[in-house]
């Protein structure tokens, strides 16, 4: 919150990116549709960070493409942007601005412990490491701080992430007196963390095989045949279990989209077996995704009201972030511009 002044509804943030070829059902059930709950409740902040997306090796003309695809699914999937602020990171600039003042009070080995750069850059296939890469967290941070986020709904994988960020808010705030909001992170339960259909002991990934991954925009027959397909385990009993990656995932999916618990998912499938359990984890997955599919359609078929809204996003992120940015600046010593000088 911005200092001294109490908001009526807590601030929530963020992001995602905008690479791969869309979004999977792990970014849904483990962020989207909470992201759509959590409009209401809060003053809710989205944005796609496709500053984010090209400290890897890209495509211009994908991420040109994704970067709209990506608000069109979080659209389909229930954003709405009159109750929340849905934005593009590249077009708020003080994004960057603010990233290079939190460089400034990073310490080197401090950057250098990130493990995602560590994973990232070992992997030959992104590219050769780049600063960017290195500094990636630094931009997060600046993404979070300039919007006084008071929570950050992300998975288990950006934990490290948020608690660069809340260092580095701690510091500047000691430093240089009080400027932002220290965020509580918010991470979502690893019982949400969707595993790979053909490798269930790694998580769903943009970055896997595709038959493993179910995508948002996957057509009915192609759910029904990566479901019908994905690896099961030995014996036939339908119940979660260390021993049982494979099943325990799709119980999880079951109960996630069908809104039970997966005991009550086991007691629906005792004696069953696996192929009318999977026939039906696979209908309850098109009965999702075809509306949202459906939507999907409609919206990216029309860019210019796309852009429009991320016009107006953009311009309300823009507001709450040139407030803070000024405080930063000013803060940290930086001499103001007088406006319209002749
Ligand atoms: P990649 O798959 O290439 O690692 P990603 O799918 O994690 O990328 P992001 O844009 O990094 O995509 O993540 C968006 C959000 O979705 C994050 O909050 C992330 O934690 C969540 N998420 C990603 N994969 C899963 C998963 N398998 N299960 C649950 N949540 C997930
Ligand atoms: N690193 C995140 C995406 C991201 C983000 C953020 C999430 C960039 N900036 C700020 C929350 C808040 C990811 O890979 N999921």
């Amino acid at each position: 919150m911005t200092l001294g002044k109490r908001r009526e509804r807590e601030r929530v943030l963020s992001g995602i990116q905008p690479t791969g070829s869309g979004s999977h059902l792990g970014n849904y059930l483990g962020a989207i549709r909470h992201w759509v709950q959590m409009q209401d409740d809060f003053d809710a902040f989205y944005f796609i960070p496709d500053m984010h997306a090209i400290t890897v090796v890209h495509d211009p003309a994908a991420l040109h493409r994704r970067t709209r695809e990506t608000v069109a699914e979080l659209v389909a999937c229930g954003l709405d942007p009159s109750r929340c602020t849905l934005f593009v990171q590249s077009q708020v600039p003080e994004h960057a601005q603010l990233a290079w003042v939190l460089g400034c009070i990073t310490g080197y080995g401090e950057a250098n412990r990130m493990t995602q750069f560590k994973d990232k850059s070992a992997r030959g296939e992104l590219g050769a490491a780049t600063v960017g890469l290195f500094t990636y967290p630094i931009l997060q941070a600046a993404d979070i701080l300039l919007y006084q986020a008071d929570r950050v709904p992300v998975g288990e994988d950006q934990k490290q992430h948020l608690e660069l960020t809340r260092d580095l808010a701690q510091r500047f705030n000691a430093r240089f007196g009080p400027t932002f909001t220290v965020p509580a992170a918010y991470i979502a339960t690893t019982a949400e963390r969707l595993t790979d259909l053909q490798e269930p002991h790694r998580k769903m990934s943009k970055s896997l095989p595709p038959g493993g991954t179910i995508y948002l925009q996957d057509d009915p027959k192609v759910l029904t045949k990566k479901i019908r397909s994905a690896v099961t385990d030995m014996g036939r009993e339908v119940v979660v279990g260390p021993d049982k990656p494979g099943i325990t995932n799709l119980i999880g999916i079951h109960a996630a989209l069908t809104g039970q618990s997966t005991q009550e998912v086991e007691r629906a499938y005792a004696g069953k077996g696996y192929g009318e359990f999977k026939a039906d984890v696979a209908a309850a997955l098109v009965a999702t995704l075809e509306p949202i599919q459906t939507r999907f359609r409609e919206i990216v078929a029309d860019p210019g009201e796309l852009d429009r809204i991320l016009g107006v996003g953009a311009d309300k992120a823009e507001e709450v972030a040139s407030a803070t940015l000024a405080t930063a600046f000013d803060r940290v010593g930086f001499l103001p511009r007088a406006r319209g000088a002749q």
